[in-house]
């Protein structure tokens, strides 16, 4: 996407592609409404009807009269609905062809396919929501968790922005004390400047524990990934099995039982996880297949934030010390209800009873959450990379700015330096955008969002 242009109308499908009761088309753009009305049969004339209503029609091909669906269209004037354009909205029946012949319909009355994003986006360039807002409609969408999704929520009804603004507001207020002091000639400027070293202080602590939230908003929108690793017949699938409350991976006596990794999502304490259960590791390998598998296993160990070992307790013969002394590694003895073993470092469990389960997934909280501020889901907290870097660019500005006040160095330096902050919070918040930053943005959506 490299040029704006909102003046065509666009059209995609909003609900996913898949057979459902019903799917959403989107279209927006000026004089949207009058070129769909040639396709509504009878004498509905769309034309003449308000925004922000709803209506009951059959849509036809102009060119030869035949019936393309029953639908409900939702109609919105100017300045109203998503994008903040005229608009429409075809509820159609959720069914694969139908899907695609309303499609087929849009594309011959000479809408054009809309880019990723693109709703979005003439919804930000027509001031229906700033950055942050638009940010967070993406973020809610592919929200993981629970938490997660309260927190993107919280940004999209916009907190994120009136907290930037307030900080925004600190800041302009210092740089008019600045400035005055810069309408001044150098002889007028009187001893009792005083530097109002507190307020850019408080801007900076603030702008710097919105920044130390990335951590935070990554977990709880991403997931942390645990990979279930150890010897063979450990009851690695048999643990899968129990985080998932299904029976996903086959569990057997026998050794080998699992060749290649299985994944799958859960909430532990309210962390999105990605689990992966693993083929064992076993020296004596009895086919390729099971190479290949411990082969992967081991890859998936490299990108794990926490890598779970399970050893059986009756029998820990071949624990691998290179995993356990890994600072990413929980070890555990599992298998307490056949034995009871005492070893340093590890944590007791029985799958089979459940016995140690909740202590483990404490462990596994307290990791994944000891560089994390919070997990209140109305807290504040980002989860773009590009905010953070933002944040950081104005914190790391205004940190300049003070050492100049500091130094005692020209005042035009230390106004340079807060103009600096003020344009980093400008980006953040999209006040000021290129089509680079609109493109880092909006290209990760998906079509028809
Ligand atoms: N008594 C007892 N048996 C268990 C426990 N956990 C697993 N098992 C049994 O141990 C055997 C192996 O379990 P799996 O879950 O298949 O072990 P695995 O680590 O996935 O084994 P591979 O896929 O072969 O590497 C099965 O017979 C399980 O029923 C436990 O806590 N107690
Ligand atoms: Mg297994």
């Amino acid at each position: 996407m490299n040029s704006y242009n909102t003046e065509d109308a666009v059209f995609a499908l909003a609900t996913a592609w898949a057979k459902s009761a019903i799917a959403v088309v989107r279209v927006s753009g000026e004089g949207c409404i009058r070129t769909l009305s040639k396709a509504v049969k009878g004498r509905l004339d769309i034309n003449s009807l308000p925004g922000n209503s709803a209506h009951y029609c059959t849509l036809v091909n102009p060119s030869d009269g035949r019936i393309v669906d029953d639908v409900v269209l939702t109609l919105y004037r100017d300045g109203h609905g998503y994008t903040g354009e005229e608009a429409l909205e075809i509820s159609c029946h959720g069914g694969l062809q139908v899907i695609r012949s309303v499609l087929e319909l849009m594309a011959n009355l000479g809408f054009r396919q809309a880019l990723p994003g693109e709703f979005t986006l003439r919804a930000f360039l027509h001031g229906k929501m700033d950055l942050t807002r638009a940010e967070a409609v993406n973020e809610l969408i592919n929200a993981q968790g629970r938490t997660g999704r309260a927190m993107a929520l919280n940004r999209l009804n916009g907190a994120l922005f009136k907290r930037i603004s307030a900080i925004k507001a600190i800041i302009v207020d210092i740089m008019s004390t600045v400035e005055v002091q810069l309408d001044y000639s150098d002889d007028e400027i009187g001893e009792d400047l005083t530097f109002p070293m507190a307020k850019l202080d408080n801007a900076i602590s603030s702008l710097n524990a919105i920044a130390d939230s990335f951590s935070t908003g990554r977990l709880y929108s991403q997931g942390a990934r645990i990979v279930l690793a150890g010897p063979s017949n450990a009851g690695k699938s048999s643990l899968f099995n129990y985080f998932l409350k299904e029976d996903r991976s086959i569990v057997s006596e026998q050794k080998g039982t699992t060749r290649d990794f299985i994944e799958a999502m859960c909430e532990i304490r309210g962390i999105p996880v990605r689990l992966y259960d693993t083929a064992g590791f076993r020296d004596l390998s009895e086919s390729e297949i099971e190479e290949e598998g411990i082969r992967r296993s081991r890859s998936l160990l490299e990108a794990a934030d926490i890598i779970i070992y399970l050893v059986d307790s009756t029998d820990t013969s071949s624990i691998d010390s290179s995993v356990v002394s890994d600072p990413r590694c929980i070890a555990v003895l599992n298998k307490a209800d056949l034995r009871e073993l005492h070893k340093d470092g590890y944590l007791n469990l029985s799958v089979a009873t459940g016995l140690g389960f909740e202590r483990l997934c404490d462990e596994i909280a307290s990791r994944l959450t000891s560089d994390v501020s919070t997990s209140d889901e109305s807290a504040l907290v980002i989860e773009s990379e590009r905010q953070k870097e933002n944040l950081l660019r104005a914190v790391h500005a205004l940190d300049a700015a003070r050492s100049a006040v500091l130094s005692d160095l020209p005042l035009d330096i230390v106004s340079m330096d807060i103009q600096e902050a003020l344009e980093a919070l400008g980006e953040l918040t999209g006040e000021v955008t290129t089509d680079d930053i609109l493109d880092r943005i909006f290209g990760s959506f998906c079509v028809g969002k």
